[in-house]
């Protein structure tokens, strides 16, 4: 797992914003934060200071010269311990503190009847146009609300605002991915409604966003045609862990080498519960079979 994916990722980094509020300069966040992440600071052990490296919440393991010394916080006995296991210990707390978050989103979806998609994709696969237009067609029979994720900019919470659809943005600075904590904070600041549909566009990225359950009801991967049909056998998780496909800019088909029955026997092989929707965002092409989905399912207007 890369180094963004849970550590690294100070939360004060992470910006949610409607769009209009990119200059208002509101620090939303409060200077609170806590010590998941490797730090240097001083020590005091029976009068002597020494300076280390430290996680506060997990174990950690130092140099020290020979004296004894206790902690505020629990550890492990001083054993030199692998960087290795360090990490992966690390990563199980990250995941697990994300899973039990995603659990409680769920209960409030379903709570409030509010249909829940967390859009997964490399970058460009068109996410963004295939909820416009799924939005400006489908308006008046579903209500809305949107969460857009990217790294640095507010342009797809511009676009999908211009659709009509409530929309907040989350800029994850560095991080690859949503995580369930995010949600449930944009969830607030959206105040979305009950029998809604609520959209998540996560971060273009086809690996890491599937480590993170949002507590959505169905993952909808996309993958575009130009992308090569390969992608489900390399990125595996991405797809296993999905319950739709959407095959999309199929009006590229004629120019590009394609072969959309190999991509779909490929995901199968990886995911045999995968649904498919064969699209083009751009054309209108495929888009009422994935309207009669999205309408048996999402909370009637
Ligand atoms: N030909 C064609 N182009 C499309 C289609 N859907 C999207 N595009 C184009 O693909 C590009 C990327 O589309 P976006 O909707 O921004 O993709 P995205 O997945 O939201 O991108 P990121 O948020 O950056 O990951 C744009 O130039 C779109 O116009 C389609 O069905 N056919
Ligand atoms: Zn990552
Ligand atoms: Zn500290
Ligand atoms: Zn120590
Ligand atoms: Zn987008």
């Amino acid at each position: 797992m890369c180094d963004t994916c849970g550590c690294g990722q100070p939360d004060d980094h992470i910006k949610i914003r409607k769009p209009g509020e990119e200059h208002e300069h509101r620090h939303e966040h409060s200077h609170e934060h806590s010590h998941d992440f490797e730090h240097e600071h001083e020590h005091e052990h029976d009068k002597k200071k020494h300076k280390h490296k430290h996680e506060h919440n997990y174990e950690h393991s130092h140099e020290h010269k020979s004296h004894e010394h206790s902690h505020k916080y629990e550890h492990d006995e001083h054993t030199y311990e692998h960087a290795q296991s360090k990490e992966i210990k690390i990563e199980q707390d990250i995941m697990q503190k994300n899973n039990l978050l995603a659990e409680r989103n769920r209960g409030y979806f379903e709570a409030k009847n509010i249909f829940t998609l967390n859009l997964v994709s490399s970058p460009g696969s068109g996410k963004t146009s295939l909820l416009e237009k799924t939005i400006k067609d489908l308006k008046k029979k579903l209500f809305f609300f949107v969460i857009e994720g990217d790294q640095q900019t507010m342009n797809d919470a511009k676009r999908i605002e211009a659709t009509g659809a409530a929309v907040v943005q989350i800029n994850t600075g560095n991080g690859c991915h949503l995580d369930a904590d995010m949600i449930n904070k944009a969830v607030k600041k959206l105040d979305v409604k009950e029998n809604s549909v609520l959209v998540i566009e996560n971060v273009g990225n086809l690996v890491c966003p599937a480590l993170f359950d949002l507590g959505e009801s169905k993952r909808v991967v996309i993958i575009s045609v130009t992308e090569g049909e390969d992608k489900p056998l390399k990125y595996p998780n991405m797809f296993t862990t999905s319950d739709i496909c959407i095959i999309n800019k199929t009006d590229l088909l004629p120019h590009v080498d394609f072969n959309v029955k190999k991509v779909k026997e490929y995901a199968l092989r990886i995911n045999n519960k995968l649904d498919f929707f064969e699209v083009s965002a751009k054309t209108g092409n495929g888009m009422d079979e994935w309207y009669e989905w999205l309408l048996k399912f999402g909370g009637k207007r």
